[in-house]
């Protein structure tokens, strides 16, 4: 029997799929996204959009205002609609400046540093980092442009806010607590919020672990770069809770349908969609890269060694957001079409649209 037949984990299968490539300083960012029904209008202004608020924020780095961020799209459209076959996303890295940067020596406690040296057999720690950085979130935001415009069809939007900034909640908090960080050469980390609204019930299943639509949602939020815990509705405070305190009572009338007067599960029951606004919090570490450098150790000669110092942000919260809202949107989009399936936009509306009209 071949190896992969022998497989425990059954490999995935997804209506979208998605691959990006690219250094940070490398020539470009790419985006191959397949999967993507034909006959759906995209406005490329959108997907620039979401590029451009990815790069804001209180906090960001000078590497922000070299890069203008736009995507070309070379393949998958005609006259601005998709045909159903890859679309391609091309993000040009104007900073491209990989072949004369500076070899890293001393790995940075908290990135991807060490491991990656290690893991790859590099002697230049710049190799590791260079894809390990959290520019990659480019192609995310592109892809994820896309997904919500799909989305979009169908009445559904994602949002998010960023909830607070090194534990300040207020407005003045967040930017005090970003300048105190400023000012110590340090960094700060905080929490964000999205929210899914207009999900239709019944995507996502129960029927299969990898089916679940709350962990493919936790999946795709944990991989971004700096993520390191996830809630979903509310979250940790179910431990601390009586089951007759947060579980959303159903009610029923002839207006409304099956309704509930809370939404603590945020949205998803039995790793389904409930109808529900689907709300998913993400915590962000302290970006790693100090201008006051943690110990660490050289690893030419192993002897202690200040971790690396490099031009990077001091605050990539709100940027977080932008980037987890595309990441909810491609894990949407992609139960979305298995739900209503179909490989061109009206096939989809006529099965959403039977399927909706079922469950009134
Ligand atoms: C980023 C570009 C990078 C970093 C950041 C994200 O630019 P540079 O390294 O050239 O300053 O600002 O990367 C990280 C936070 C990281 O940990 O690697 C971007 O485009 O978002």
């Amino acid at each position: 029997m071949p190896l992969s037949a022998a497989r425990t984990v059954p490999r995935e299968v997804r209506m979208l799929r998605c691959l990006s490539a690219g250094e940070s300083h490398g020539k470009a960012i790419i985006a191959i996204l397949e999967g993507m029904p034909a006959g759906l209008k995209v406005d490329g202004a959108l997907i620039n959009r979401e590029l451009r608020r990815r790069q804001a924020g209180f906090g960001r780095g000078k590497r922000m205002q070299i890069e203008k961020d736009r995507a070309q799209i070379i393949s998958g459209l005609k006259n601005n609609r998709t045909l159903g076959s890859p679309i391609t996303l091309y993000i040009q890295n104007k900073d491209f400046s990989i072949e004369k940067l500076a070899r890293v020596i001393s790995p940075r406690p908290g990135h991807a540093d060490l491991a990656g040296l290690l893991k790859y057999g590099l002697s230049d720690i710049r190799e590791a980092l260079e894809r390990a950085s959290a520019r990659s979130t480019v192609a995310y935001v592109g892809v994820g442009a896309l997904c919500k415009i799909l989305l979009a069809e169908f009445g559904i939007r994602i949002v998010s806010k960023m909830l607070s900034v090194g534990g300040e909640a207020s407005a003045s908090g967040i930017k005090a607590k970003i300048i105190e960080a400023m000012r110590n050469k340090d960094t700060i980390g905080g929490i964000i919020e999205i929210t899914a609204s207009r999900v239709p019930v019944g995507l996502g299943s129960y029927v299969q672990a990898d089916r679940r639509l709350d962990g493919r949602l936790a999946q795709a939020l944990m991989s971004i770069p700096g993520i390191k815990a996830i809630e979903i509705g509310l979250g940790l405070g179910y431990a601390v809770s009586f089951g007759s305190e947060v579980h959303d009572a159903i009610y029923f009338s002839k207006s409304k349908g099956y309704f509930r007067s809370t939404n603590n599960a945020g949205g998803i029951e039995g790793g389904i969609s409930n109808g529900q606004d689907i709300v998913l919090r993400c915590c962000m570490k302290p970006i790693s890269t100090l201008m006051k450098p943690l110990d660490s150790v050289n690893i030419l000669s192993k002897r202690p060694a200040k971790a690396a110092v490099e031009r990077s942000d001091v605050c990539v919260v709100q940027a977080a957001g932008v980037v987890a809202e595309a990441q909810t949107a491609f894990v949407l989009a992609d139960v979305f079409l298995e739900k209503f399936g179909g490989d061109s936009l009206s096939d989809i509306k006529k099965a959403y649209q039977g399927y909706i009209k079922r469950i009134r």
